[in-house]
């Protein structure tokens, strides 16, 4: 029997080398077919790229320069009022038009178009996150064929189609130099700016184009179910058949097949006859029955192994000449709830703590705390957006530090398979926001039609992988519908009614239906089971015992473990830095940009007022005097310095907050960034890593030994452990150091438990009240069997009061590299004479990142290892390398 399966799942894999039988495509990329791109009035012809656009197509003809340097993207504005045409010439052959179905297929259009063949206008488009298959069979010829597409200006498309269905709000505030209105078209919504992004209202045909020549019916996709029953999991394939754009029965033979764990492998075969419909769309549905023993478990990151499995789907028509396609997923075995069930089961329900529900992800069975951050789009045009490289590098990164979770934030895209596929990889399970976000949204015909056929086509393409954990309708539209945000309060009944109807009426039916495994959330924040008792807009959608929250505060002291609202999920919290100085040189022109009272310096600064608040929380905690040389390289580091520390303060706090208050999740914003500007990145444009990123990798640590400095001068000590086991026998040393010696002046041993997934509190306090507070610092060390955990520090006075503290002798010594995968690993060494704060290593223009940085030096020898794919001499590797570190 199970050599039978073999022969047979032989075959099935040997036929899948190729896409399809009977089917031909015919790629429109301008690998293969010539393409011109010109404006409405003929001045400006260029070669066009599919996939590309208008803006980068015009850097690469010379037209425009690099839109990220200086004011580009204000200066380069009146392309996105223009009206493009993108022109592209391709040969048909007869053999083709011998088919009897011949689609064009528009991967992706950005965003406003009349697409024409041979000068007959088949289509409008209105969707960029929408697939366009047009019946093209009565249009082609046998030989040349032309294909026009020509884009409307975004930005007019927007205000005409506010001026009949105005929603608010307005416009973007003036200091993102943004464009107004982008609520009212299917675009990425941070393409007209954000806070921390350049506006870029792109247009072009940002994914592939192709002809689909074949007879009857090719396999589109398929969406993949799977419920655990008993010791089997059932597999629930439903393939999504295309076919001619009319009415009809079809019959197909379907296969599906599953490689599992060893050789073993599952394949099932059956016949359907299916009704197409008339736009030419049909179903068949076939099931697997799995026994679990033959499929491990898909966990996220940090909790175990993500065992992946190949499945493999096949549609053959029948009759004399059988026509068969195939596609492939891998796909992981777990399950995933969202739990918001009474508190109190969780914590005392005489407390606060224990009024209202959790909110927490329970993956097979476990409870897991989310940690991670949030990402927004790696490139500001959506053609770069899918970047392969850029988008491991990123994922690599978030995976690097422990992070279980991302958030697609909502003024982003849909990201790519790709992306989709690193995630079930690495094991970044994936928060999905639907693309709609910070505005109120209209629900005319053509919007709310549109909505729901880009709701449908992303839904199936990503309900399958493992990685997708939830659903959310949008990013913080119920919150500033109820914070009238957007001056809306005169009108709140209108606005709530729209609001249900567009994320409660319209997404959700079409969310739950095609993805019945994983929860939808109306928004984020919001306050879950709560907001929906509440007609979807709750009193207090940041209530703290419901749901997740967004939390900003910038003039709060920060660095204070006191200082944060509790919360049963941070899904948003994050404060800005500027990106260092070899980033900003990719962008600042002249040596007079580089000062805070710069035109460039404030043109990049989207966020009002953002470098007073950097400001403010570097003045509660670190000393930088007004008239200092380096004024400006200081202020760029500090921020820095300031950043990490007050995500470690708040993160480590949330994570404490499992204990009395089941905190279940803390995703920082933002992971990445889209160009070289402040903004709440961890990671600055180019890839190079912020001190957050490295600090990230400790405070997300699987087990971390975390203080916290209580109001009263008490320091009390959690035992983070995120294993799926107890930490039993452990032992915590505690010593005091005064900032002016290696050698401590107190040490002393404490025992210290955790149970599995915890956040033990130990039963044990300190108190530095009564110590000499600005000349002593504490750390902790964890000392376990078979755990790695960072050491961690408490500063008991702000950083700026400290006395003591010396300016250190350094020395750097790089080793010669080992070769790692397809990167070079240098040793680099790091001797001091004196205590350290943040030293911060760079490596000048190479890029690449260290294993570890921004120490606080406690030891003579501290080692990293610094990676990179450019192989470089280690001397001149040591030469490159400068470092700096916090003094006054
Ligand atoms: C939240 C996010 C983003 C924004 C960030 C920082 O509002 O959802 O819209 O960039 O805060 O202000």
């Amino acid at each position: 029997m199970k050599t039978f399966a073999i022969v047979i799942f032989g075959l099935i894999f040997a036929q899948l080398n190729y896409t399809a039988s009977g089917l031909t495509k015919l790629s429109l990329s301008s690998k293969s077919v010539s393409w011109t791109l010109e404006n409405k009035n003929g001045t400006i012809k260029v070669p066009g790229s599919v996939p590309g656009g208008v803006y980068s197509d015009l850097i690469k003809a010379g037209v425009i320069g690099d839109i990220l340097k200086g004011f580009n993207d204000v200066l380069t504005r009146w392309v996105a009022y223009d009206t493009w045409t993108y022109t592209g010439m391709f040969n048909v052959t007869e053999e083709q038009l011998s088919s009897a179905v011949a689609h064009l297929v528009l991967h992706g259009v950005d965003t406003y178009s009349q697409i024409k063949l041979n000068d007959q206008v088949l289509h409008y488009t209105n969707d960029m996150f929408f697939r366009y298959v047009l019946d093209v069979k009565q249009h082609l010829k046998v030989g040349s064929n032309e294909l026009k597409v020509k884009f409307y200006s975004p930005i007019v498309a927007a205000k005409e189609r506010s001026d009949d269905h105005f929603t608010a709000p307005n416009c973007v505030p003036p200091e993102y130099n943004g464009e107004c209105h982008v609520n009212q078209i299917r675009k990425m919504q941070a393409s007209f700016a954000w806070d921390w992004g350049p506006a870029f209202p792109s247009v072009g045909l940002w994914k592939a184009v192709e002809i689909e020549f074949y007879d009857t019916a090719i396999l589109r996709t398929m969406m993949v179910h799977y419920v655990k029953r008993d010791k089997y999991w059932d597999l629930m394939i439903t393939t999504l058949i295309e076919s001619k754009m009319v009415a009809s029965q079809i019959n197909v033979t379907v296969n599906a097949g599953i490689k599992l764990e060893g050789d073993q492998t599952e394949h099932v075969q059956r016949m359907f006859t299916v009704n197409s419909r008339g736009d030419g769309h049909a179903e068949a549905r076939i099931n697997i029955t799995i026994s679990e023993n033959t499929v491990r478990l898909w966990w996220p990151n940090g909790y175990g192994d993500q065992a992946l499995y190949d499945l493999f789907v096949k549609v053959c028509t029948t009759g004399d000449r059988p026509e068969c396609s195939a596609r492939r997923k891998r796909i992981g075995f777990r399950t995933v709830k969202l739990i918001q069930a009474d508190a109190s089961t969780k914590v005392p329900n005489n407390s606060s703590a224990g009024h209202g529900l959790t909110f927490y992800f329970e993956v097979n069975g476990s409870p897991l705390f989310m940690k991670g951050s949030n990402w927004i789009p790696q490139h500001i045009l959506p053609e770069y957006s899918y970047e392969r490289s850029r988008t491991k590098q990123l994922l690599q990164a978030a995976a690097d530090v422990h992070m279980s979770m991302l958030r697609v934030w909502g003024g982003g895209l849909y990201e790519s398979d790709y992306f989709y596929q690193l995630c079930d990889q690495y094991g970044i399970m994936v928060w999905q926001d639907l693309p709609f976000a910070c505005s109120m949204y209209p629900v005319d015909q053509e919007f709310i039609t549109a909505v729901k056929l880009e709701v449908m086509q992303n839904v199936i393409e990503l309900q399958s992988h493992p990685c997708i954990a939830v659903w959310s309708g949008n990013n913080e539209n119920e919150a500033a519908l109820r914070g009238n945000w957007y001056k809306t309060s005169s009108e709140f009944n209108r606005y709530q009614a729209e609001y249900v109807k567009l994320y409660v009426e319209t997404i959700r039916p079409i969310v739950e239906d095609l993805d019945w495994m994983n929860p939808y959330l109306v928004s984020s924040p919001s306050n879950g089971l709560e907001s929906e008792s509440e007609g979807f807009i709750a009193l207090n959608p940041y209530d703290p015992h419901f749901g997740d929250t967004h939390y900003y505060n910038y003039i709060a002291d920060n660095w204070n473990d006191n200082t944060y609202p509790l919360t049963r999920f941070a899904s948003e919290y994050g404060f800005q830095s500027l990106p260092s100085l070899s980033t900003m040189r990719q962008a600042a022109e002249k040596p007079e940009d580089f000062s805070l009272q710069s035109e460039y310096s404030k043109h990049r600064q989207h966020s009002p007022n953002g470098y007073m608040f950097i400001e403010l929380q570097m003045d509660k905690r670190l000393k930088l005097e007004k008239n200092d040389t380096k004024y400006f390289e200081k202020f760029v580091f500090y921020s820095q310095v300031s950043q990490a520390m007050i995500i470690k303060t708040q993160t480590e706090y949330y994570r404490q907050s499992r204990d009395s208050w089941y905190t279940m999740g803390a995703l920082y914003w933002q992971l990445n960034d889209v160009w070289q500007a402040p903004s709440w990145s961890g990671i600055e444009y180019g890839g190079k890593w912020k001190m957050l990123h490295y600090f990230a990798k400790r405070f997300f640590a699987p087990v971390l030994i975390s203080p916290a400095l209580l109001s009263t001068g008490d320091v009390v000590l959690y035992l983070l452990n995120d294993r799926l086991v107890p930490i039993l026998n452990a032992t915590v040393l505690v010593q005091v150091y005064k900032w002016d010696s290696f050698t401590p002046v107190y040490s002393q041993n404490y025992s210290a438990y955790a149970p599995k997934l915890s956040a033990g509190r130990q039963p044990y306090k300190l108190n530095v009240k009564n110590t000499d507070m600005k000349t002593v610092f504490l750390k902790f060390t964890l000392i376990a069997d078979e755990v790695q955990a960072p050491v961690n520090f408490v500063f008991p006075t702000p950083l700026k009061e400290i006395e003591g503290l010396n300016k250190p002798n350094i020395k750097i010594h790089v080793h010669s590299p080992t070769k790692v995968g397809n990167e070079y690993r240098y040793q680099v060494e790091a001797v001091s004479d004196t205590i350290v704060l943040f030293l911060w290593l760079e490596a000048d223009d190479i890029s690449g990142h260290f294993e570890d940085n921004g120490f606080i030096v406690t030891e003579p020898n501290i080692s990293t290892y610094f990676s990179t794919k450019k192989h470089i001499e280690s001397k001149e590797l040591q030469k490159k390398i400068t470092y700096q570190y916090y003094l006054h």
